[in-house]
């Protein structure tokens, strides 16, 4: 795919040649200048070599993040990778000694505590990953419970994400997984939906917190093997779902990787990159619109940005069904 366009700057031009009046062209253009100098924060926590890194490379448009090849932590302490208006912290691995984790696990207390400098909390989102093939899942909920949400502020069910990766490895043995269609097979899936509910049943019963988990494969690629991801769409969505409407914009413009085979494997629960589409589509119109009363006239205002974002989105996640129209609500 060619290089994805910038979307504020075609949003910018939709508003200049849109026959608006001249108040509300002004509050329109006033609101993609705020846009333009948010950011989005997501921090990404877990054990080390549960695959934080390879997720960051998996979902995005380059690759960022070191990934670790050896059993050696590869990320020390947290790393800041900026996309655009998009920074992804990938924090150190815990499980890294006992002295190591102490340090990591304040670094980590201390990012999520700071502030920007209009007094908000920087970091929007915490996503937990977790090594599918770890038996321990008591070592994430104390994580959770220990480190993130003393810190995180409020909303935690709305701010924390929990998602077991390496899926394909999940379960020992040759039967673990069905390469052939890229899926869990079906006793791998019973075993994963079994570790995801009781996950689930721990954060409840440990915090209260009503979070549920996914699982997904980030993929790996060594040269010789490949394994494709599975279920990364459900896992944007999630990310999607749980982004502050005014900063949805930030993952539609030129952050998510245009790999097709990134997002084409799931477990088909529900069309997950049509809801992506349609919950970035709606973030964007909520903030650029925002304040001003330009009622049915959106969608023609916007109607070159929306071809711009069905072609960008489209041709990333797939083909929209419907077409723009259904998109606009037209
Ligand atoms: N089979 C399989 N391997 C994976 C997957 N995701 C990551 N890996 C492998 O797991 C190893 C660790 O991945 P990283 O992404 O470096 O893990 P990390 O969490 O960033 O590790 P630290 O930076 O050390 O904390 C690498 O060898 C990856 O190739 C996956 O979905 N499936
Ligand atoms: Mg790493």
């Amino acid at each position: 795919m060619n290089k994805p366009p910038n979307l504020f700057l075609q949003l910018e031009e939709d508003i200049n040649l849109a026959s608006l009046n001249p108040n509300t062209q002004n509050l329109l253009l006033r609101n993609l200048n705020t846009l333009k100098t948010t950011q989005l924060n997501i921090m990404i926590v877990g054990a080390t070599g549960a695959g934080k890194s390879s997720t960051i490379n998996a979902l995005f448009n380059m690759d960022i993040a070191t990934v670790g090849t050896s059993s050696s932590p590869e990320t020390s302490n947290i790393t800041a990778y900026t996309l655009h208006n998009l920074v992804l912290w990938d924090s150190a691995g815990l499980g890294d000694g006992y002295t190591n984790d102490k340090q990591h696990a304040k670094a980590i207390k201390q990012k999520l505590k700071e502030r920007t400098k209009d007094g908000e909390l920087l970091i929007d989102l915490v996503l937990v990953i977790i090594d599918g093939s770890t038996r321990d899942l008591g070592t994430p909920v104390t994580l959770i419970n220990n480190v993130i949400l003393p810190s995180i502020g409020d909303n935690p069910n709305e701010r924390i994400l929990v998602a077991i990766n390496q899926a394909d490895v999940a379960q020992k043995g040759r039967d673990a997984w069905d390469y052939d269609n890229n899926r869990p097979t079906p006793a791998s899936a019973v075993f994963l939906d079994n570790k995801i509910e009781s996950l689930k049943q721990r954060l409840f019963e440990s915090s209260k917190l009503t979070i549920s988990p996914i699982y997904y494969v980030a993929g790996f690629h060594d040269g010789e093997h490949q394994q494709l991801p599975y279920n990364l769409s459900k896992l944007l969505l999630l990310i999607v779902e749980h982004t502050p409407k005014n900063k949805r914009v930030i993952l539609a413009n030129r952050t998510l990787s245009t790999k097709k085979s990134a997002w084409q494997d799931d477990d088909e629960r529900c069309d997950y990159n049509q809801q992506t589409r349609h919950h970035l589509w709606e973030g964007i119109m909520d903030s650029i619109h925002h304040g001003a009363d330009i009622g049915s006239d959106i969608g023609f205002v916007f109607g070159r940005t929306g071809e711009l974002i069905g072609a960008l989105i489209g041709g990333t996640l797939g083909a929209i069904s419907g077409g723009l129209r259904s998109l606009f609500r037209l």
